[in-house]
């Protein structure tokens, strides 16, 4: 695969998807490049239309950040519509390009994204890396108001809602121990809302009145889990193994999963009842 060079990823970035085709949510790739690749040709094959949007965390803890990173050029180059939005990983990484460039040297750099920059430099695609990462840090969220969804990478404060939540919060938030995940406490106000950063056992749907209104695809692909992709106008997700499951796992993960998101599509409309509405910013 040789994608062509220049400008090209964030010319093609399309404002909506009003030729009817559904849009794909792809989670965290970190990456692993065989297995954004597999789920690419599974949509290409199960939804030959669909639009791709990433979540974010694109390149960094995997060991194939450059297939990543052609993949999606060579996508972008066919007229395939692939966006992605800004993860804390990709600020991290794209700081780290900007810092070599101003002549940090490279020891300085944290491990995760020194090994992801000397993998890029070896197979040639800083370039490209580049050009993906400062389209992707550009764009906290992506909208389709008509459709009623979001994309962002972590999530929202249920309190201040979608756009009086800061944009750090939005890709960074993540519950500590003990606390509540944030989506538990969203009441679908803001419509359904689709991110990653928070590596869940299964894909997680959470629904008010039995519409989805928080959609985890962060499945942990680089920790052994799976790249999960959800197509928002089937209500479906679709996922490949991340590159350290066995061969003989992807069968049995399968009906897990599928249980594990119908359970918890199940037994939403209970948990929305006590689901607090959202509050002014600064009260408790
Ligand atoms: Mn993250």
């Amino acid at each position: 695969m040789t994608p062509p060079s220049g400008h090209i990823f964030d010319s093609i970035a399309p404002t909506g998807s009003d030729d009817g085709s559904d849009v794909a949510i792809i989670g965290d790739v970190h990456g692993c490049g065989a297995s954004l690749e597999a789920l690419l040709d599974r949509l290409d094959r199960e939804c030959p239309r669909s639009r791709s949007v990433l979540v974010g965390d694109l390149f960094t803890k995997g060991d194939t950040p450059e297939v990543v990173v052609e993949l999606m050029l060579a996508r972008a180059a066919s007229g395939r519509p692939i966006e992605a939005v800004c993860g804390n990983h990709d600020r991290r990484m794209l700081a780290a390009m900007l810092a070599i460039e101003h002549g940090a040297p490279v020891e300085d750099l944290p491990r995760a994204e020194r090994r992801c920059l000397d993998r890029l430099e070896r197979h040639g695609r800083v370039a490209g890396a580049r050009e993906i990462l400062e389209a992707t840090v550009a764009r906290v969220e992506i909208r389709d108001p008509d459709a009623g969804w979001t994309v962002l990478h972590a999530g929202i404060d249920p309190r201040l809602g979608l756009d009086g939540t800061p944009d750090e919060v939005k890709w960074s938030i993540k519950a500590r121990p003990g606390e509540r995940h944030w989506w538990d406490c969203y009441d679908g106000g803001d419509g359904l809302l689709v991110f990653g950063h928070k590596p869940v056992t299964a894909p997680m749907r959470r629904c008010v009145e039995r519409c989805p209104v928080a959609v985890n695809v962060d499945t942990g692909c680089v920790y052994g889990g799976a790249l999960t992709a959800y197509l928002v106008g089937e209500d479906r997700f679709l996922w490949v193994p991340g590159p350290d499951v066995a061969e003989e796992r992807p069968a049995r993960r399968t009906r897990p999963i599928t249980r594990e998101a119908d359970r918890r599509d199940s037994t939403v409309p209970q948990e929305a009842s006590a689901v607090p509405g959202r509050r002014p910013a600064g009260s408790s």
